[in-house]
């Protein structure tokens, strides 16, 4: 069902008309990985779940997730608001308010893949993110845990196994705006717990975007207002640099073509001229 509501969003976005239009999209995130605050190099880039909070033992656990915002919007768009919807499927702790922070800095997802409950991640290979590196072996973090700022992009309370959804959030909004304007700066969220009580056990665990089943995935909800397909660098005018773009491409079937039948050629001209300004 949701692939068949994502495919629907991607065939209204190529719809597009000379009005502005408000759209609605699902995706699926393109990466994610925990950190484990172990003694030795711990990852988990292919497991099945995620874990986030204090271990019975007082050990750290946060996870990072990523989507490609540039790949499912199209340039120029204004973004209305996002939502984050999660599956926590474990947990043996009480209730606590998670937050979601943007990351920094750019980091892995190896192939390292815990069994069982996936708690204490496995040794970490080449291209995992750990507690103390973004890359392993040799890329480290600024600060150990992560790279991330510190503000709150959104949070909810966290208690029972279930679903839970993330925002809508102006700051989680503001991200994926940024994401979609600056594609290069799209490192995703850090999922982080409470961490002031030490002996307080907080984990708990969230299914991953490689789980068995697609419903429990992360996904990511979009709504967002598209922009005139005639701006094609997406700076909010049709003007020069756009016609510029369209003669370059005159004769091909280049990103130029808004008319669909795979030619850039008059009626595409006709149409950028009649939406000039
Ligand atoms: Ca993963
Ligand atoms: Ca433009
Ligand atoms: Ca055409």
């Amino acid at each position: 069902m949701r692939a068949v509501l994502c495919l629907m969003g991607v065939a209204a976005m190529s719809a597009f008309s000379s009005v502005a239009m408000a759209d609605e999209i699902t995706i699926g995130a393109d990466r994610d990985s925990c950190i484990y605050d172990e003694f030795f190099p711990t990852g988990n880039g292919s497991g099945q779940h995620m874990f986030c909070g204090k271990n019975n033992a007082g050990s750290q656990r946060r996870f990072m997730i990523r989507f490609d915002i540039a790949g499912a919007v199209p340039a120029g768009a204004t973004i209305d608001n996002v939502r984050l919807e999660l599956f926590m499927s474990r947990t043996d702790t009480g209730s606590f308010v998670y937050t979601l922070h943007r990351m920094t800095r750019d980091w892995g997802e190896g192939a390292s893949d815990p069994g069982g409950n996936e708690g204490g991640g496995i040794d970490a290979v080449k291209g995992d993110a750990t507690w103390d590196e973004a890359w392993y072996p040799n890329d480290p973090w600024v600060t150990p845990g992560g790279d991330f700022d510190a503000i709150v992009s959104a949070s909810q309370t966290v208690n029972l196994e279930g679903p839970y959804v993330f925002g809508p959030a102006n700051g989680m909004r503001d991200d994926v705006q940024a994401w979609l304007d600056d594609p290069s700066m799209n490192f995703g969220w850090i999922m982080v717990a409470p961490e002031t009580a030490p002996l307080i056990a907080s984990s708990k665990r969230f299914d991953s975007r490689q789980h068995a089943m697609p419903d429990k995935q992360p996904r990511l909800v979009i709504s967002f207002t598209a922009g005139n397909p005639a701006d094609f660098n997406g700076d909010g005018v049709v003007n020069g640099t756009d016609l510029a773009t369209l003669l370059a491409q005159w004769g091909t079937n280049g990103s130029a073509d808004l008319t669909g039948d795979e030619v850039v050629n008059g009626s595409d001209l006709a149409q950028l001229l009649a939406n000039w300004g």
